[in-house]
């Protein structure tokens, strides 16, 4: 899927139900084809709402030995630490922690998406890292202008935190 932003699965949703109750009452009147078209928006608009609950990026099953375990706390409306250090070259797992009083998501862009309810703690594998700095954030909508963002650094200690 790609790259995604905080707030799109939001206008989705708005434009999903929008087709939706237009679809319902102009069904009578509308020609098949037209309810095939509303028919497939719909069933988009409804994937779009599932991934947004469901991780989108699966198989990143948390590995089980040498690995470096980074601990990350969710809460409304930030990552604890919003910087995260990992070393080269050893598998990382990522410990999410939701100590907050809502959904939050991590979203890494092309790499994992992750979605836990308020209390909720999991584990997710991201394999041996590229060194780079990665820039993640939440895509419940708003979360991400109201600053929940992070970055996970990916190289020798200290290395360039902007
Ligand atoms: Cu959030």
């Amino acid at each position: 899927m790609g790259m995604w932003f905080g707030g799109t699965e939001l206008w989705m949703l708005v434009f999903g139900v929008a087709v939706l109750v237009l679809a319902i009452r102009l069904a009578p009147v509308l020609p098949a084809r037209a309810r095939f078209l509303a028919g497939v928006l719909i069933g988009l608009s409804a994937l779009v709402g599932m991934s947004w609950v469901l991780p989108l990026y699966p198989g990143h099953t948390p590995a089980s030995s040498g690995v470096q375990l980074l601990t990350l706390r969710m809460v409304d409306f930030a990552f604890e630490p919003n910087v995260i250090q990992a070393a080269l070259g050893t598998p990382i797992n990522l410990e999410l922690i939701n100590g907050g009083d809502v959904t939050h998501t991590l979203v890494i862009p092309g790499h994992i998406r992750v979605t836990l309810l308020p209390g909720e703690r999991t584990i997710v594998g991201l394999g041996t890292v590229e060194p780079g700095m990665y820039d993640f954030f939440c895509a419940a909508p708003g979360h991400r202008g109201a600053g929940m963002t992070a970055t996970l650094v990916v190289g020798p200690e200290g290395m360039a935190v902007r």
